[in-house]
């Protein structure tokens, strides 16, 4: 085995890299452990291409305008059972299989929570030997670098693509025309029946590309399918005669403008024409797709449903019901209704959060101008829509306007929330909590007049990348105690429960949690200069800014604590080391402030001399997939602290429990199914439950009690707006402050008091030893049902009607 990579590699270095293997950088190694690598999966991959095809197996179509995929070469290779084999033939190259490793950028083509659900779920479904396409683009630049200065985010473009990567294949025979704005002629067929076709002003090619995605053990491999814009006519050579340079590529530019950057915002749509112009791109190209092969496989378009279930991730593909609509009706010529049963019975639809501010609107005039046809759909469905919820519910005017899928007020938008409900067979949420909301609030009313389509589908990770690749040591450990077997059944690892108070367990989980801390601790002096002691507790806060996810609460604690221990100096502190790291979107500035705070406070905690080693605080800059998987493993206490109600699952929750951090949190998203899988005693749970906080909304009880109530509070936020770690712009933070101290709406005021008590409590089991490793014990072993091949067993049993080999 190890002599026959060896040869490939080396092959793949010489004729495919072009280097003499004496030259070559760790980049060149990447590049041919990469090409070596892919080669097997592709052998796989047409092997199941043409299984799939011949035996009608139904077909999974994941849409999703991101895939947060970050690095390849490990997964691949770890799926492929390759890795030993690859590093022993590095190895005996003379070549150190972790500087390849770490020469792959990350491909970042997701902001956050959403785009790496997709990545895990793609793995998972080939792992279940589910035949599944996912669909997206293929930016040019995936979410933006960031570089702290002076305590300040800047962004820098990404540019992962720079050299191209060795995963993907070209499809030059998979081009699709994409159409924009233009007019809609519309003409009575001798039939008598009228008859739409819509004329596009514009027209862009869709290139395809195919990346492999590896399942475990190779069981299969699935098409990850990313489109490209490109110019119909990339150079009007008319134009460029006449010198007019610019005009002559204009459309170029234009058209690739489709698929050059991700949308860097989480929560908060951009609005931006072009963001409705990407969504509509991938998605036209991806359903011409979907129904030619259909076509050429099945012929008759009526047995869609039974042939494929599309998945829409989040509203941002829901304009997919409309274009399914226009192709069955004006490229196929089928009648409504039949039209409408094929959509309505293979779409479905996730929802992944309720922040009103994140369901995605668009203005009439912007969608007639870019979609005339689409739109004229859009309120045929919206009629028909409305007359049935009228017969259902005649005297309710107030419920049509809420289910309505155009929002007649001001300025008239299309709610595409609306839309992807009213065109689903199902909708899930991603937590019990979510989706519990999600009737009781955001979809209410489509929920009375459609009661069984929404259901729950908890969210999930992958094993593979999110232990068993990025955790070796915690792996080792549990293949000798639950059996060799755990890597194939993330069942397995319930066994460790048993062995939770065994003292030579508890030393060697000890010890690995020990050693992933003294390399994060070496990342963390490369990164920032700041030095910490991998023995104290690693306090990790990694996830997107954003306010109801409340990092702002964590760093007033920190300066809390950090008064208290110079107050205090001999007390018996914890020494604790706080890390936090995630990007703000590049427009979001409160959450830019709450950046510059984390780092100021560093700034003036990690220079004090008081509190000597007892505190350190670390601001991690460039938070992606890579530095995760470096940062997971390493920690102890799991943040996840967000407004009870907001925060629809979460997933590094997930991840960092399965490595055994212990968590504090609030009572919302995933955390309560952590909660009730780990037990009560085996994380910090505070602060008031999503009733407490709607009672307290209704009621527009302010920030004034709480402040009123905590002096340190009080206290902590008064050091803060009056400059205390700002000295060189007092004033900086208190706007910041000032939002806290009236309508506070994530409640960090409210909770303030039950936070800094739950950290207390973490300090004293932490200094108990014994019961905090057997806590993370039970952590570990109480995981196992958010794996995502569990999450992605229940989609395929209760909405896609797909068969898992498990
Ligand atoms: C239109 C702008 C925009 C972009 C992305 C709005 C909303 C989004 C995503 C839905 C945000 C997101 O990533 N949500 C997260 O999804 C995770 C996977 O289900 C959940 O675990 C997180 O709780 C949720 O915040």
């Amino acid at each position: 085995m190890v002599s026959e990579a060896k040869s490939a590699i080396i092959s793949k270095m010489t004729l495919s890299v072009g280097k003499d293997p004496a030259f070559a950088t760790d980049y060149d190694w990447f590049l041919a452990c990469a090409l070596a690598a892919r080669d097997r999966a592709t052998l796989r991959f047409l092997e199941g291409k043409r299984v799939t095809a011949s035996d009608g197996k139904k077909r999974v179509y994941y849409l999703s305008l991101e895939f947060l995929i970050g690095r390849q070469l490990t997964d691949v290779l770890s799926n492929l059972s390759l890795l030993d084999v690859f590093r022993a033939a590095l190895e005996d190259l003379g070549v150190d299989y972790e500087r390849v490793r770490s020469a792959e950028p990350d491909a970042a083509l997701g902001n956050g929570g959403l785009g790496r659900l997709a990545a895990c779920f793609m793995e998972s479904m080939a792992t279940l030997g589910i035949p599944a396409y996912g669909y997206g683009i293929r930016y040019d630049h995936g979410l933006f670098r960031q570089v702290i200065y002076d305590g300040w985010q800047e962004e820098y473009p990404e540019d992962w693509l720079s050299f191209g990567t060795p995963w993907e294949f070209l499809r030059t025979d998979v081009v699709f025309n994409v159409g924009f704005g233009g007019s809609v002629e519309t003409y009575v067929t001798p039939a008598g029946i009228t008859r739409y076709t819509w004329h596009p002003g514009e027209v862009v090619h869709a290139v395809s590309y195919d990346t492999p995605m590896v399942g475990w053990r190779g069981r299969s491999v699935n098409p990850l399918r990313l489109w490209s814009a490109r110019a119909v006519d990339p150079l009007r050579l008319e134009l460029f005669n006449r010198g007019d340079f610019a005009g002559a590529s204009s459309d170029q530019a234009r058209a690739e403008a489709i698929s050059k950057f991700l949308y860097p915002s989480d929560e908060t749509p951009s609005g931006q024409e072009l963001r409705l112009r990407q969504e509509y791109f991938f998605v036209s190209a991806s359903l011409q797709d979907l129904l030619s092969r259909h076509r050429r496989i099945y012929g008759d378009l009526h047995s869609l449903p039974e042939r494929a279930a599309i998945q829409l991730n989040d509203t941002h593909p829901a304009v997919a019901i409309a274009e399914m609509m226009r192709l069955l009706l004006d490229e196929h010529g089928l009648p409504w209704n039949e039209a409408w049963a094929i959509t309505s019975a293979t779409f479905s639809y996730t929802n992944h959060t309720l922040l009103p501010e994140a369901l995605e609107t668009w203005p009439l005039a912007v969608f007639e101008r870019l979609l005339p046809r689409h739109l004229q759909i859009i309120y045929f469905i919206n009629n028909l829509h409305l007359e049935a919820a009228k017969k259902a519910f005649p005297e309710e005017p107030e419920l049509l306007r809420s289910v309505s899928i155009i929002d007649e007020r001001d300025g008239r938008k299309v709610r595409m929330g609306q839309l992807a409900f009213v065109g689903s067979h199902a909708i899930n949420g991603v937590s019990a909590l979510h989706t519990d909301l999600m009737r009781k609030t955001t979809f209410r009313d489509l929920n009375r007049i459609y009661p069984d389509r929404i259901q729950n589908k908890t969210n999930g990770i992958t094993f593979r990348r999110w232990l068993h690749q990025s955790n070796p040591g915690l792996t080792a450990i549990l293949k000798e105690v639950c059996g060799a077997e755990v890597v194939d059944n993330p069942e397995v690892i319930e066994r460790l429960a048993a062995h939770a108070g065994d003292s030579a367990l508890q030393d060697r989980i000890r010890a690995v949690k020990l050693a992933n801390k003294t390399a994060l601790a070496k990342v963390i002096a490369e990164r920032t200069g700041v030095r910490v002691d991998p023995a104290a507790l690693f306090d990790v806060q990694i996830k997107r800014m954003h306010e109801y996810k409340r990092q702002l609460l964590n760093l007033l604690e920190t300066a809390a604590l950090y008064d208290a221990i110079r107050a205090n100096p001999d007390a018996d502190w914890t020494p604790r080391v706080k890390i936090m790291a995630g990007k703000a979107a590049a427009s979001y500035v409160n959450a830019k402030f709450i950046i510059k705070l984390a780092n100021d406070i560093a700034q003036v905690v990690n220079n004090d001399p008081a509190v000597r080693d007892l505190l350190k605080v670390v601001f991690l800059p460039n938070y992606n997939v890579s530095l995760a998987e470096v940062i997971i493993p390493a920690a102890d206490l799991s943040e996840q602290i967000s407004t009870a109600g907001m925060e629809a699952s979460g997933t590094g929750n997930m991840k960092l429990a399965l490595n055994g951090a212990l968590t504090i949190g609030t009572l919302d998203g995933a955390n309560i199914e952590i909660r009730d899988n780990v037990g009560n005693d085996n994380i910090f749970i505070f602060g008031l439950t999503t009733d407490e906080v709607s009672y307290r909304r209704e009621r527009g009880i302010t920030a004034g009690q709480a402040i009123a109530a905590s002096p340190m509070l009080a206290g902590v936020l008064n050091a803060v707006s009056g400059g205390r770690f700002s000295p060189d712009d007092p004033g900086r933070f208190v706007q910041l402050i000032d939002g806290l101290r009236g309508a506070d709406r994530y409640m960090v005021t409210d909770d303030f008091d039950s936070y800094y008590a739950a950290q207390r409590r973490v300090d004293a089991c932490w200094n108990s030893g014994e019961p905090w490793t057997r806590s993370a014990i039970i952590n570990i072993a109480n995981m196992a049902w958010f794996s995502s091949d569990r999450t992605i067993a229940e989609y395929a049993r209760e909405i896609w009607n797909v068969p898992v080999d498990l």
